[in-house]
């Protein structure tokens, strides 16, 4: 990097001027109505402030105001679609820090069907890079209820993991190749579309995680699958956890490379969707669970159907799956999994709650829920419990809703205790506190307690190396 002093000049008014010769009026918001959308989150959990939100339109742009606020010795938050659970990408209230938005760099660099491949830039939304996978005939194994929002850069600097997990694994398993801009405002050009490359540390997987703490990612090459000739979804209404778990077990081994997602969702979460989303229908019979099977296959042959048949008459049978309703179109399909990626809206409508996306190995899922339904009614009798997740990777949106009764800002205030509850049983099923969602703004104060010791030694080690002087999204990540 060229010569940056290290003198830390708050003078904010030349700063922004400096940023507006890089990027242009176009690519620059200082109005505080027209910030305002940059510098809150998805939940309202956090309202931040910013003297000014800059949009650059390439990688070199993202440099240079990476190297003026680094000059300045101004801290930079980077935002992608905006949709973090934890505050990932908004803000602090000290008015000081500039957000750097990746949307305008949203262009598909290269599809490639042979190499199985995509280069695409972070102001991609997922959506739209998924969609264009499709046209050239391949699948970018990826889907999040926020995919139509999300950006590419932030599921990546997330590791957004999300309903194909079970199947492919997460953001971070698709990653080929990063472009980023490091905190001093080098560019590490890191776009290889390699399938082995064995050569030192491997960098990229050490910006798809760190939330934009260590350098903010412009671009990537993800792999992608073959596109699915034949995909079927079924909806089964269950009696228990228990009787789900059987029933992932049943998939898993009957055809484990068919199972593209196995979805749980509770009847109390179900009930907030049909409540709250307009259109929304239940085309089962009321149960107390629910579980979402996507079978799909690129071979012209597999007889998903039938496979489908092979495990449910017997399941219909023996009363392990009290209904099943299969899509028998693409808009059926569509209507399915609207009631699942609703869970989020239906929740956030019906009122307060309180978020704890966590993990266990996936036979200890009807443990977690049975346990923490026990302590959460002692903790807080009334309280309504809505889990609902990715049951076939052992990811489990673990949400409590307030009870009836209470004031939100009452039952908002109770939030560490219902995180610590579900902190203590977790931890005993060797689990993870935060499953895909990240870390944050919300949780760094769980990083000494899961990750302390030489963990997150390394992490400070690391974090200080690349960014000495903590510019980098501060607050967020470490404690
Ligand atoms: C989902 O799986 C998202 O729908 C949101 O991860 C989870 O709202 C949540 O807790
Ligand atoms: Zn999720």
């Amino acid at each position: 990097m060229p010569d940056m002093p290290d003198t830390p000049i708050q003078d904010m008014p030349a700063l922004i001027a400096t940023l507006r010769d890089i990027v242009g009026d176009r690519g620059l918001l200082t109005d505080p109505a027209d910030t305002a959308s940059y510098t809150e989150d998805w939940r309202r959990l956090y309202q931040g402030r910013t003297p000014a939100v800059v949009r650059p339109a390439n990688t070199a742009e993202v440099a240079a105001v990476i190297q003026a606020c680094v000059r300045s010795g101004v801290a930079v938050v980077p935002q992608g679609g905006n949709t973090s659970m934890v505050g990932g990408a908004t803000p602090s209230n000290n008015g000081t820090e500039i957000v750097v938005s990746l949307a305008r760099m949203n262009r598909i660099r290269a599809i490639d069907p042979i190499d199985l491949t995509v280069t695409l830039e972070a102001g991609v939304t997922l959506k739209a890079a998924q969609t264009s996978a499709l046209e050239a005939g391949c699948l970018l194994p990826l889907s999040i209820s926020s995919e139509g929002t999300a950006q590419i850069g932030g599921v990546l600097a997330t590791n957004a993991g999300g309903n194909n997990t079970v199947r492919y694994g997460n953001a971070r398993d698709l990653v080929l190749g990063l472009e980023v801009v490091l905190p001093d405002g080098q560019i590490w050009s890191g776009l290889r579309r390699l399938r082995k490359d064995n050569t030192g540390y491997c960098l990229r997987q050490l910006f798809v995680g760190a939330e934009g703490t260590l350098g903010i990612i412009t671009a990537a090459v993800l792999k992608l699958a073959p596109r699915p000739r034949q995909i079927e979804v079924a909806l089964c209404a269950v009696p228990s956890a228990e009787a789900a778990l059987q029933l992932y077990t049943g998939f898993s081994r009957h055809d484990p490379s068919a199972v593209q997602s196995f979805e749980y969702m509770s009847g109390t979460g179900m009930d907030f969707v049909l409540r709250h989303i307009p259109g929304t229908h239940l085309p089962t019979t009321p149960a107390p669970h629910y579980v979402l099977i996507e079978l799909a296959s690129p071979r012209e042959a597999a007889d998903l159907r039938a496979s489908f048949e092979a495990l449910l008459m017997p399941a219909l049978e023996d009363g392990t799956v009290t209904d099943v309703v299969l899509a028998e179109s693409d808009a059926q399909r569509a209507a399915i999994w609207r009631l699942r990626e609703e869970h989020a809206e239906g929740q956030k409508r019906e009122g307060a709650s309180v978020k704890n996306d966590v993990s266990v190995p996936v036979s200890k899922v009807p443990e977690l829920l049975a346990r923490a339904r026990i302590a959460a009614e002692a903790l807080m009798p009334g309280i309504r419990m809505v889990p609902f997740g990715h049951m076939g990777d052992g990811n489990i949106h673990l949400n409590f809703e307030q009870p009836i009764d209470m004031e939100a800002t009452a039952f908002l205030a109770r939030d560490h205790d219902i995180m610590d509850m579900v902190g203590d049983i977790v931890m005993d099923l060797e689990g993870s506190f935060s499953a895909e969602h990240g870390v944050g703004r919300l949780k760094p104060y769980m990083m000494p307690t899961w990750r302390g010791g030489a963990e997150l030694d390394a992490m400070r080690k690391i974090k200080a190396a690349l960014d000495p002087r903590g510019l980098m999204n501060p607050g967020k990540v470490l404690p």
